[in-house]
Parts: C-alpha cells; sequence; structure tokens
C-alpha cells in the first residue's frame, strides 16, 4: 500500500547512487511546501546513518526554480517551448505517435530509459515498449554504465547480480581488490568498510591511473595506463599459476574451462605486464603474491575497467583470477562489480533492455517470451524481438529506416552519451523528442515536447541497490501541483495508443505484477512484496517465494549455469581501440567527482553543492612539457571534438594520461564511441587527446573546422559525414 501522502517523519532512500541509504525526511508542511529537512536513518544497514553531501543536499530540487511544473509543448510559430494543459502535450504525442507507426512501423519509435528509474517504471517502460507501442527499439542508460560487468557475470556464473554477497562483507576478507573504482568519492559511505578491513588486518588494493581519495586509504596503488587492466589481470594471473597458488580443488569441483585459459596466460610475464601496462613487473608479482597467499580474496571491478571497448574481456579476466584463487561463492571471498545508479541493478533486470524480459530473461528464447506475454496477456508472437544497444539505437535517430520520434526517461543524453557532439545532431534530426523529466535537462531543452514529472521522495517504488537488496523508496511528501508520476504518464500514453492490455500506474500494483512475471526467471521477485521490505530493511533477490528468506550470498554450492560450474573464458588483451600517437599523444579518461551526479541535470542546480565546471587534471610534467599553467584554461583535442577548460595539475596523475568530470557538456565531446562486442559498451575511459594552452584556441575556432580525414592519413573508421563540422561548439 502506497504510504500516506504526508508525514512529518519519514523514511526513504536517496535519490542517486546504487548505495541507496536510507535517509529520513522531516518538516515539511501539510501541501509539502514548507522546508524538508535530511536526517539520519541509522538503522538502515546499507549506510547506517552515513551519508555523502549530495545525499545531505537532496531536497534541493524541492520549491526550485528551475523545477518543472507544466508540460512544455515546442512552438510551431516561435519555435520556443510553451506551457500546455497535460491533455495537449498527451493528446500531442499520442497522435503523433499513432501516425508514425501507421506510416513508417512501430520500430521508428524508439524509447530511452535510465538506471535511475524505480523497478515500476523500468518493467513498465519495458512493457509499454513491447505491448502500447509495439516496438523492438528500448534500450537504456545502463548500457554506458554496468554492461560489461553484466555480460561478463552472465557468461562466467550464468547470472548477472553486481555484487553477490553483502557490501559489508568486504570487511572480513583478507584482500580487498578495486579494480577502477574510485568508491571514497563515488559512494563514500562504502568506504567505512574499507577502513574497517585494514583496522582486522586485511589489504586493499587500489587499481587506478589516479591516486585517489580511494587510492589514499589503500595499502597498495597501483597506477595502470588507461585501458590496460586486462594486461594486469592476466600477469597477475600467470603469476599466481607459476607460485603454485591455484586452487586446484575448487577449479576441478566448481568451474570448467582452466586448462585453456593457463595456456593463455603462460606467455603473460609480469614483464610482458609491464610493458603493455606501465606498472612495474615486481609491482605485478607483488600483487599475484598477496592475493595468492591470502585465504579470502575479493575483486570488485568498477567503471574504470568497464567503460572500454574491451570491458566485458577485462572482466572477465580478473573473474578468471578469482576462481583460479577459488574464492567465487566462498563467504567473504569472490568477485562483484559495483553497480552505479540507484536502480543500476533492478533496472537492468525488467526489461527496459534491448534484449531482455522482466526476471532477466532473455527476449529470443521462447520459453521466456511464453511466460511473459501470458502475464502481460498477449500472444507470444506478438512481442518484438531484440532493439538496438543504447549507442546504436542513438546513432540510428533520422536514419532513412531508422528512429523517427524517441521518447526518453531519466537519461540526459546531451551530456552523458559518447561523441556528444554526433549524437546531438541525431537527436535534432528527429522528427518528434519526447522528454520526461524534473528540471529542462540539456536533453529536455532539445524536446519537442517535455513532460514534469514527480521526483524521488513524491513518489513510492522500490529500487535494487548495488547488492541485489530490493528497498523500497517511500513517497515521503506531496508532488507540486502539475507534475505527474512516469506511471501516469505511460498509462495515459498506453490508452492514447489503444493498447490491447491495461497499463496501471498503482506502483505497488506493478509490483506485484513484475513479480508474476520475474518468477521463475534469474532475477526472480515473485516473493517480494512491499510489506515485506518495509519489514526486513529490504529483501535480496532471488526470492521466489512468500516464504523464501532471499538471497544474501549467491554461489555457495552451485553457480547458475546448468551444470552448476562457473565458467573460465580466453580472453585476450587488446587494449584502447585508439592509441596516442603523434597528432593525440596522450590518453583522456573521464570519470567522477564526489559533489557531482552523472549529467549534473539534478546536483548542478542545488545551491548547496559547488559547481565550479568542469576542469582538466594533469600531471606537471606534462603541463610544463605542453606549456599549460594551473588554473588556466587549456584546450583538449580529439578526433571527435574539442573542449577548453581549466588545468588542474597535480602530481596524482599518471604523466601519460588527463582526466575530465563528465558532469559538464565538454567530456563526451571528446571520447570515443567504439563499442565492446559483447556488451556494446562505449569506450568512455580512454582516448587519444591532444594537450594544448588554450591561448591557441582562436586557431582553432577561426580556421575551417579540421575533419577527420586531415586528423588521419586513413580513411576514418566511422561515419565521417558526420563529424565535418566545428569542433567543440563549446567553450
Ligand atoms: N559522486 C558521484 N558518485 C556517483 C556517480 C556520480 O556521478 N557522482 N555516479 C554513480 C554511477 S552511475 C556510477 S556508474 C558509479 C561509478 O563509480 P566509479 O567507477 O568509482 O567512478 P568513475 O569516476 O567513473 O571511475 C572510477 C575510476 O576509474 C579510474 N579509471 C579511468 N580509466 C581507468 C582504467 O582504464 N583502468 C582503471 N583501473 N581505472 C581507470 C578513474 O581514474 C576513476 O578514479 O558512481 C556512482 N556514484
Ligand atoms: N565520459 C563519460 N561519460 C559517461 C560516463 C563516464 O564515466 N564518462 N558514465 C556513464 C554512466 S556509468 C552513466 S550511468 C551515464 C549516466 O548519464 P545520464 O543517463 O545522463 O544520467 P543522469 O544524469 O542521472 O540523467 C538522469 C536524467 O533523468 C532525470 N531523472 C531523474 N530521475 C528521474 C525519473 O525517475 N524519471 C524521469 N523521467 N527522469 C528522471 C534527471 O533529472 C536527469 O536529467 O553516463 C555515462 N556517461
Ligand atoms: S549519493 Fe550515494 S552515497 Fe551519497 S547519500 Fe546518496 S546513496 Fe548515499
Ligand atoms: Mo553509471
Amino acid at each position: 500500500m502506497t504510504q500516506p501522502a504526508t508525514r512529518p517523519v519519514n523514511q526513504t532512500h536517496c535519490p542517486y547512487c546504487s548505495l541507496q541509504c536510507g535517509m529520513q525526511l522531516s518538516g515539511t508542511g501539510p501541501r509539502g511546501r514548507g522546508p524538508l529537512e535530511v536526517s539520519e536513518w541509522a538503522e538502515f544497514p546499507v549506510n547506517a546513518g552515513a551519508m555523502c553531501r549530495k545525499g545531505w543536499t537532496s531536497t534541493g530540487l524541492r520549491g526550485h526554480r528551475e523545477r518543472l511544473t507544466s508540460p512544455l509543448l515546442r512552438s510551431s510559430v516561435s519555435g520556443e517551448l510553451e506551457p500546455v494543459s497535460w491533455e495537449q502535450a498527451l493528446d500531442f504525442i499520442g497522435s503523433r505517435l499513432v501516425a508514425l507507426r501507421a506510416a513508417e512501423g512501430a520500430d521508428s519509435i524508439g524509447v530511452f530509459g535510465g538506471g535511475g528509474l524505480t523497478n515500476e517504471k523500468a518493467y513498465q517502460l519495458g512493457k509499454f515498449a513491447r505491448v502500447a507501442l509495439g516496438t523492438s527499439q528500448i534500450d537504456y542508460n545502463g548500457r554506458w554504465c554496468m554492461s560489461s560487468a553484466a555480460s561478463a557475470g552472465t557468461r562466467a556464473f550464468g547470472v548477472d547480480r553486481g555484487l553477490p554477497f553483502p557490501l559489508a562483507d568486504i570487511e572480513q576478507t583478507d584482500v580487498l581488490v578495486l579494480v577502477g573504482s574510485n568508491l571514497a568519492e563515488t559512494m563514500p559511505p562504502a568506504a567505512r568498510h574499507l577502513a574497517a578491513l585494514r583496522e582486522r588486518g586485511g589489504k586493499v588494493v587500489v587499481v587506478d591511473p589516479r591516486r585517489t581519495p580511494t587510492a589514499e586509504l589503500a595499502d597498495v596503488h597501483i597506477q595502470p595506463v588507461p585501458g590496460t587492466d586486462l594486461a594486469v589481470a592476466q600477469s597477475v594471473l600467470h603469476q599466481v599459476i607459476a607460485n603454485g597458488d591455484v586452487d586446484s580443488d575448487y577449479v576441478r569441483d566448481r568451474t570448467t574451462g582452466f586448462e585453456v585459459v593457463r595456456e593463455s596466460v603462460a606467455t603473460w610475464w609480469p614483464e610482458r605486464g609491464e610493458r603493455v601496462s606501465g606498472v612495474a613487473a615486481s609491482e605485478l608479482r607483488d600483487l599475484a603474491a598477496l592475493v595468492g597467499g591470502a585465504e579470502r580474496v575479493i575483486i570488485l571491478t568498477a567503471r574504470g575497467a568497464e567503460q572500454h571497448a574491451s570491458g566485458s574481456d577485462t572482466v572477465l579476466g580478473w573473474i578468471n583470477l578469482a576462481l583460479a584463487l577459488g574464492q567465487c561463492g566462498k563467504a567473504y571471498g569472490g568477485y562483484g562489480c559495483l553497480t552505479g545508479q540507484g536502480n543500476g541493478q533492478g533496472g537492468r533486470e525488467h526489461g527496459q533492455k534491448a534484449d531482455q524480459l522482466p526476471g532477466y530473461r532473455m527476449i529470443d528464447d521462447p520459453a521466456a517470451r511464453a511466460h511473459v506475454a501470458a502475464v502481460w496477456g498477449v500472444e507470444p508472437d506478438a512481442l518484438p524481438g531484440k532493439g538496438k544497444s543504447a549507442y546504436e539505437l542513438l546513432a540510428s535517430l533520422g536514419e532513412p529506416d531508422g528512429i523517427k520520434a524517441l521518447l526518453v526517461f531519466a537519461s540526459n543524453i546531451i551530456v552523458s552519451a559518447p561523441n556528444a557532439r554526433f549524437v546531438s545532431e541525431r537527436i535534432d534530426s528527429l522528427d518528434l523528442l519526447v522528454v520526461a523529466d524534473i528540471v529542462l535537462s540539456e536533453t529536455a531543452a532539445r524536446a519537442d515536447v517535455v513532460l514534469p514529472i514527480t521526483q524521488w521522495s513524491e513518489e513510492t517504488g522500490t529500487m535494487t541497490n548495488l547488492e541485489g537488496r530490493v528497498i523500497l523508496r517511500q513517497r515521503a511528501i506531496s508532488p507540486p501541483e502539475g507534475v505527474r508520476s512516469d506511471l501516469d504518464i505511460l498509462g495515459e500514453l498506453a490508452t492514447r495508443l489503444a493498447a490491447p492490455v491495461d497499463f496501471s500506474t498503482d506502483p505497488e500494483e506493478i509490483f506485484a505484477e513484475l513479480g508474476r512475471a520475474s518468477s521463475g526467471g534469474k532475477a526472480d521477485y515473485a516473493g517480494i512484496t512491499y510489506d515485506r521490505i518495509r519489514a526486513e530493511n529490504g529483501v535480496f533477490w532471488p526470492c521466489p517465494t512468500l516464504d523464501h528468506p532471499g538471497t544474501e550470498r549467491m554461489f555457495a554450492d552451485s553457480f547458475f549455469h546448468d551444470d552448476g560450474r562457473a565458467r573460465f573464458h580466453v580472453v585476450e588483451h587488446r587494449g584502447a581501440v585508439e592509441q596516442p600517437d603523434e597528432q593525440f599523444p596522450v590518453v583522456l579518461t573521464t570519470g567522477r567527482v564526489l559533489a557531482h551526479y552523472q549529467s549534473g541535470a539534478q546536483t548542478r542546480r542545488i545551491r548547496d553543492l559547488p559547481d565550479d565546471g568542469p576542469f582538466v587534471e594533469l600531471h606537471p610534467m606534462l603541463a610544463g612539457r605542453c606549456g599549460v599553467i594551473d588554473g588556466e584554461p587549456l584546450r583538449l583535442t580529439t578526433r571527435r571534438g574539442s573542449m577548453v577548460a581549466p588545468a588542474r595539475v597535480v602530481s596524482t596523475i599518471r604523466p601519460d594520461t588527463v582526466f575530465v568530470p563528465f558532469h559538464w557538456v565538454g567530456a563526451n565531446l571528446l571520447t570515443n564511441d567504439a563499442l565492446d562486442p559483447a556488451s556494446r559498451m562505449p569506450e568512455f575511459k580512454a582516448c587519444a587527446v591532444q594537450v594544448q594552452p588554450a591561448s591557441t584556441r582562436r586557431e582553432f575556432t577561426s580556421q575551417p573546422p579540421p575533419t577527420r580525414r586531415e586528423f588521419t592519413p586513413q580513411p576514418p573508421p566511422t561515419r565521417r559525414e558526420f563529424t565535418s563540422q566545428a569542433p567543440g561548439g563549446l567553450v
């Protein structure tokens, strides 16, 4: 049952990251207009009252002057977005979609979702696309987030649950290896586990090209060239084997495929690893001795290792190591991925992925189609097949056989998509762009119709945190007048599209339906109810029946493949697709800072969070060589675009690498859209870049734009036609 509309004190969860910190909101008046205080909810186990500054300030969009409270429609006269009634906005969208579907087929309509959506919304969005629109073209921003780990986990273990154990387990291990995670800034309350582990005598290893606040908390920091984590994993595995530290009984009893992997790493001497990764062979040997000599080891990957065109192979490489050490399924050992978005886990389980149906079922599996179609009350044959992955979907916008109308729920693509200038051109070529958002994000500002929605604390829904724990984010306050929930919007549009079945708008009812649709699937929620979540501080999936306790720890006896065994995979290091060369001699990597969340649409508007804009982190040696001065603007240029931002000269980064946070328009004008063949993850974390003081800026802006052909002696790999425009409208 939905919570009462207003309560003086209420327990809910943060709107942002996958930790889903529990918090209390208090102080709102009956109409939700009073000041709203955030306070500790100490009993919620994941954060035990701790929160980062984003959580503490998360009510800052309440009553904000930039909060959207009326639908907006682009006027055919002025070309501007103008307020209209809900009926006008929804009728306009409905009639355009009906006409487009009749003229060009349902696949001319695309849907783009987000890992910030509740389970109920993600589920309903997938059903809406397949049943109300009839399109196969739906994917979401999680494709840019954990898809490489998801694909690797599925291949190795037969299931993808980011952490197969509660987060607090990391305190009890002996060696914790964090590969490409800066959790001290990206999920700060989790950092207390690192301190507790070290107090117990355990060791923390951080693998990151930058000495981050997380690396500062570690015993060992190794600093590879971006995009070379697989070479590190291969050399460490090579050395573990050489040291005789493989757990042979475990490998024999619980896995398949080790022999070929053993042969495949035979040539990965630590010296070869050093040549590729820039990490000294002695450090690689030390790491092998450390993990090989420990009783319990946990290896966790995050976006630093995963957001590469070889990200899924890199994750498989680290899983190979964890399996060879006999760790997966052992108490306080194993492999996990640190999922990122608030509902990054649940958002990838219930059907907003191009190839997937609820319960982590695959859309091309006839049994899965039959089960879900029966729950939805449609014929299995009526369900479309697989659609395109997120970036490929965006790249097809406006193409002759591509998507003509796009509905965006919970993503700010213009800022967060790779090769963003190209994506932004594709978006402008659409016949119809509809964006549902809380604020006029950069993407909403391009839309034909903008729909203002309720935000987290104004609506109820479940989220599945990074541990696979399903939690309830309760409505604590009433929404401002004029906004509606995403679920209402989907219901209204389904009616206008003459959908063959009902689309409920009640979250608890939808959750029950989701439970039935997921029943028997890998991510089975059938035994989870709102009441159970309230009573148990969350329930871990799989939870097939009401009397099932939920699954805190997975793989103790068996993995999810039919034979119950985990799979080793032979993988080969490929490195970044774009390697530094004479013209673009430096490696660019991107990521996050503590105070801002994702595209920044929410956090950049919160008054109590500092917003100094983007910056470029670089080493004093590189700065000296390029003539760049700390605090002064510098220009970064890649084959795709260019940006200017102040230099932040720090000795904590590799001298061959620069780092730019992606919370502002800029970083993604530069990034490479090369995709991982298995997960379709873009290469956000490594491309080749040129670094110059921005005083040479005029050269760039007053001359004809450098096309790809000028940059590369060979024909450019893809889409020359889209990149021949002025570099970086952004300064
Ligand atoms: N403050 C804040 N917190 C967040 C978010 C946010 O936007 N802001 N977003 C949430 C989301 S959706 C996500 S996905 C998570 C992401 O959480 P993280 O993965 O921790 O965040 P990133 O900063 O993207 O990347 C982590 C680190 O990878 C390093 N890195 C870059 N290239 C490489 C490489 O090739 N190899 C290795 N080993 N490391 C590399 C970077 O230097 C960076 O320190 O954070 C979540 N929490
Ligand atoms: N260069 C570079 N680019 C990256 C990354 C990187 O590391 N480097 N990381 C990638 C990763 S891991 C991620 S997860 C993506 C994230 O990037 P985005 O997909 O852009 O994520 P957000 O900024 O969270 O966008 C969410 C939008 O939806 C709105 N919103 C919030 N809640 C809701 C809701 O319930 N319903 C609706 N309809 N709207 C809502 C917010 O106001 C915001 O405008 O960026 C990716 N891009
Ligand atoms: S952003 Fe993440 S770490 Fe910070 S308070 Fe929210 S859920 Fe917790
Ligand atoms: Mo993410």
